[in-house]
């Protein structure tokens, strides 16, 4: 058998150095094990440090998951529950509102808000979750509902994206999470969660979103039954939507959790894997300001060493968290602010607490405000 020549990072090493952009094969060549990982981490490095400089971000946030219960299948979800299963739930106003007092109280800066579709439920139930949060904890951002809830509403309602979105927005949302994107190659994607948004309704959604003025983020999970040409892909049509509308904050690669999914057979990735999705995200993203190492699907340690490896961010303090935790996720509960902040000093990083669009936060315990903009400005909106 004739192997192919063993692929060389050196062209790579000198467009990035001179700051051009990679194109598609060379983007693909990237995953190939033959690439030194380090090296190409170490590239990485060099990109983010030049974007974001010694900053190693954090910030301080609470997750709502609403309701388990949804509609739709998908295999890689340990955390969707049927109507009748003894493990759904739906949360009434009463606990809605003590999980925002509770993350007032902790000083959060931010709710993550997502959840099942429950076929019992009106769009007014989930948007009534927006206005009570909002009304009663005006200083929490709220960080809400993916293209695939969107959708779902759009489906209840018969009303365009756009309508739903600028409702939402009046009534108190802040941003969309980047939930939902899963991978956008349809050979993968119609076999992982054939039912739900597609990747053209998942785009939709993010673009009108942009154009509205309401910033998001993106994920991709990784570590299924993809391969090289799909990650390739997911990254190139997020890249291109991000020269489209600037609107993407950071960008997340989610490593699979496949306990008590329906595709528990596969093996989570490895630490090397995911240092080097880390690495070719930051690189192929070259549009996108932040690259965040989730430290709940990571794992502590590797989410830390992705630092060095093109991340600069380690999302939050998080409590409440559940999607992964039901997929067997052993990180633990919520890590406290000296922990996340010790993690990204041992790191070599200065901490720097964010809000949700990346303003500094000047903090008094658990008093807070939004100081400068750590990057770009506003999104114009055109509605
Ligand atoms: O879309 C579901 C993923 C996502 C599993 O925007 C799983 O700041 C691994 O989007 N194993 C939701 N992943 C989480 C998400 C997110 C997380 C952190 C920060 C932000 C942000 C967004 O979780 C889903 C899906 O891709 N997911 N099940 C699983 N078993």
């Amino acid at each position: 058998m004739i192997r192919a020549a063993t692929p060389s990072l050196e062209p790579v090493r000198a467009k990035v150095e001179a700051g051009v952009r990679l194109d598609a094969a060379e983007a693909e060549m990237l995953w190939d094990e033959r690439i030194d990982l380090h090296e190409l981490g170490a590239l990485a490095n060099r990109v983010r440090e030049r974007k974001n400089g010694n900053r190693g971000f954090y910030n301080i946030n609470t997750h709502l998951n609403p309701t388990n219960v949804c509609v739709y299948r998908c295999t890689f979800c340990a955390f969707r529950a049927d109507l009748r299963d003894p493990r759904g739930y739906v949360m009434g106003d009463e606990q809605i509102l003590a999980r925002g007092q509770e993350a007032v109280d902790a000083g959060s800066t931010e709710m993550h808000i997502v959840g099942g579709l429950h076929h019992q439920k009106d769009y007014d139930w989930y948007l009534n979750i927006i206005r009570l949060l909002h009304d009663h904890y005006p200083c929490l951002h709220l960080k809400a509902w993916t293209p695939v809830e969107i959708n779902w509403f759009q489906h209840l309602t018969k009303r365009s994206v756009r309508e739903i979105l600028v409702e939402l927005r009046d009534a108190g949302l802040g941003s969309l999470p980047g939930g939902g994107a899963e991978i956008f190659h349809p050979e993968v994607r119609d076999r992982i969660c054939e039912h739900k948004a597609d990747t053209a309704a998942w785009f939709d959604v993010h673009r009108t979103a942009h154009s509205l003025g309401l910033r998001s983020n993106a994920t991709m999970l990784y570590g299924h039954i993809e391969n090289a040409f799909h990650r390739t892909d997911h990254l190139l049509r997020l890249r291109q939507l991000q020269d489209e509308t600037g609107g993407f904050q950071t960008f997340i690669p989610l490593a699979f959790h496949p306990d008590n999914t329906r595709l528990s057979h596969i093996h989570k990735p490895t630490a090397a894997m995911s240092l080097r999705t880390m690495a070719v995200s930051r690189l192929v993203l070259d549009n996108f300001d932040h690259v965040k190492a989730y430290w709940i699907m990571l794992g502590i340690g590797t989410a830390q060493a992705a630092l060095a490896y093109g991340a600069d961010d380690l999302d939050g303090t998080v409590r409440h968290e559940l999607i992964y935790h039901d997929a067997g996720a052993t990180t633990p509960e919520v890590l406290s602010v000296e922990h996340i902040q010790r993690l990204i000093r041992e790191a070599g990083r200065e901490p720097v607490e964010r809000d949700t669009l990346y303003h500094a936060v000047e903090r008094d315990g658990t008093a807070w405000r939004s100081g400068a903009a750590l990057q770009g400005g506003p999104l114009a909106a055109h509605d």
